[in-house]
């Protein structure tokens, strides 16, 4: 295993002092150290993309190597900054990518992980970026000499990090000010299962949300109503939502996450522009990462009235008590969409979560309740 504290002061050590990322669960104990840190050396961004961008901005301004993470998922959403700006057949910007690596081959893992996992190799060899695996102290050695190789020839390089190498952090933890919030995720969902029509269809986003409704819906056994559950795509279940709900007389619910929908911000245009009365969207807002470690998204400072009204949005609601919980969901229901709701819940989730399992089957029955 690897102390994380000691990383970074390698890294500071060779001069990488700016960090611009995505949280992933495999570099969760990396939290604390950010957490240290300043916005002046650390932003956390709405995608994976935008990581790589803030570092090439770095370089343009200071000349140095700056460090953006990512899990190798987001790695997709990096690729056209990587190839588009950073690349050495462009303006040769070198970084060092830091890279949570999910499904790597010999390590069990979920479905939606296991194919990027193998390709993630692949993929950065096509990227043309030469990289090393950082499993144990020995290795720090081949960190060394591709971070002199991206400083010398003016190239992004990527360290590539197993489940499980980064052991806890010893440094104490600068707890973020999150907005205080009084309803658990999953006793709103209870209470929408309740009032939902049978022929509703939820489009749910990564991580903990869509296993809570998974769970919940097993556990109590509600029939009513159909689930999709987005494991993997992170951001991008409103936009598949809007798309379910174009030909459909049903209403569609996305249950969207904070950090899921500021990834693909840009969709609300979409959304404003093209959906029909039966568009719900509920945004499940714990103000952090939850399921990757509970990072802060910035969504904070947001008024998000003004932001899905100015866009298009025809109303907007807000749930931040459990006792006008049942009163407001039952109005946002009834209302004509596009309509948005907010609802500031706990960032604790249900105990012993499992996982969505047979996908496909899952798919299937989604298909045939349209
Ligand atoms: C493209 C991509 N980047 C990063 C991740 C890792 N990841 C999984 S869940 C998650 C947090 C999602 O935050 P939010 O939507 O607010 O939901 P919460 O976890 O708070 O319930 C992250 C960053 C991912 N799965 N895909």
């Amino acid at each position: 295993m690897i102390n994380p504290d000691y990383f970074f002061k390698f890294l500071k050590k060779n001069n990488i002092n700016f960090f611009a990322g995505v949280p992933d669960s495999v570099l969760k104990n990396t939290k604390n150290f950010f957490s240290t840190i300043n916005n002046k050396h650390h932003i956390i961004t709405a995608n994976e993309g935008l990581a790589v961008s803030a570092c090439v901005g770095y370089h343009l301004s200071t000349n140095n190597l700056a460090c953006a993470y990512m899990q190798n998922s987001g790695l997709g959403n990096a690729i056209n900054p990587l190839i588009s700006i950073s690349h050495q057949k462009v303006y040769s910007i070198p970084m060092l990518l830091l890279i949570g690596w999910r499904g790597s081959p010999g390590i069990k893992d979920e479905p939606q992980h296991m194919l990027k996992g193998k390709i993630t190799p692949n993929l950065l060899k096509l990227l043309g970026i030469k990289y090393c695996i950082l499993n144990k102290n020995k290795d720090f050695y081949k960190l060394k000499k591709i971070i002199s190789f991206a400083k010398r020839n003016k190239q992004t390089v990527a360290c590539l990090i197993k489940k499980g190498t980064f052991e806890s952090s010893k440094l104490k933890k600068k707890e973020n000010v999150i907005k205080k919030t009084f309803i658990k995720r999953e006793n709103f969902i209870e209470e929408m299962l309740s009032q939902i029509n049978i022929k509703t269809k939820i489009i749910s986003t990564t991580g903990f949300t869509s296993r809570e409704l998974n769970q919940i819906r097993n556990n109590k056994k509600i029939k009513k109503g159909s689930d999709f559950y987005m494991v993997g795509g992170m951001g991008h279940s409103s936009m598949v939502a809007l798309g379910a709900s174009i030909k459909s007389k049903e209403t569609l619910i996305c249950l969207d996450g904070d950090g899921s929908f500021l990834m693909h911000l840009g969709a609300i245009a979409s959304i404003a522009a093209n959906a029909r009365s039966n568009f719900k969207h509920i945004l499940l807002n714990n103000f952090s990462h939850e399921s990757v470690g509970g990072q802060p998204t910035n969504i904070e400072k947001i008024n998000l009235k003004n932001l899905v009204k100015s866009a298009g949005y025809k109303k907007f609601y807000s749930i931040k008590n459990i006792n006008e919980t049942s009163q407001i969901l039952k109005k946002f229901i009834k209302s004509k969409g596009p309509s948005f709701l907010e609802v500031q819940i706990k960032p604790i989730s249900m105990q012993n979560l499992k996982r969505p399992k047979n996908l496909l089957t899952i798919k299937k029955k989604f298909m045939k309740s349209f």
